[in-house]
């Protein structure tokens, strides 16, 4: 939901950003559902999507050199419209992926697969950017992003998050360390996790 300053901040863009927000996370769901709809075989944990705040954006536009206005996002930025997919298991962010492409909603610009080759801070996730129809103030179409990612990459993600924005921390070396070494282990028990998933549905 977007607040008064993000609605002013994004102008006679807003309602269609909500609109897209709203397509987005009602394919999702759908395509989810298609699978499964037993919580207990459920690709996914939980979804989220929402367009970004006016706040997050002006300090994105700030800090890649763009003007800071919702114009300059649109034509910029791919993450003004974004989802997150939270699985259980790294192969069901493939199962999801896969879905993603063979849906007709949007086109499949880039995937960008931050688990084969994680980010050298440990972050791993799955982007995919799509392209949608925008048409409002001459802008034909613009690119959204959905991140896939287990429970335990999205756990350290948002830890990591933190490290980003809050000020004034000690010993950031020790923890930028620490959260590495973290990101390796939870990479790793997801791999096993996975392994015994596979091994118990074999039977
Ligand atoms: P927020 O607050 O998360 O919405 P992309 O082009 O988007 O596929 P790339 O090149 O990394 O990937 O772009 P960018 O813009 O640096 O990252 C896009 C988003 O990915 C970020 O959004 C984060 O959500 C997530 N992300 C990427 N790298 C990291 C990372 O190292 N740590 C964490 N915690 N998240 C990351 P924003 O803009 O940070 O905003």
């Amino acid at each position: 939901m977007l607040k008064q300053e993000d609605l002013a901040f994004y102008g006679e863009f807003a309602p269609r950003l909500m609109e897209i927000e709203n397509l987005l996370s009602t394919e999702i769901q759908a395509m989810l559902d298609s699978i499964s709809t037993d919580s207990e075989t459920a690709l996914a944990e939980h979804i989220k999507c929402r367009v970004k705040s006016a706040e997050s954006l002006k300090e994105k536009l700030r800090l890649r050199g763009f003007p800071v206005t919702a114009r300059a996002g649109l034509e910029n930025l791919s993450d003004l419209v974004g989802a997150r997919v939270i699985t259980h298991f790294v192969g069901d962010i493939y199962t999801v992926l896969d879905l993603i492409q063979k849906n007709d909603s949007w086109r499949v610009v880039q995937v960008k697969d931050y688990i084969a080759d994680m980010k050298p801070n440990g972050y791993r996730s799955l982007h995919v950017l799509l392209n949608v129809p925008f048409g409002v103030g001459g802008i034909s179409d613009i690119d959204i992003e959905i991140q896939l990612r287990t429970i335990a990459m999205d756990c350290w993600a948002s830890l990591e998050h933190q490290l980003k924005y809050k000020k004034n921390i000690k010993n950031t070396a020790l923890i930028v360390e620490e959260l590495k070494r973290c990101a390796d282990e939870m990479a790793s028990t997801d791999l096993s996790m996975q392994t015994i998933r596979d091994l118990i549905q074999r039977g």
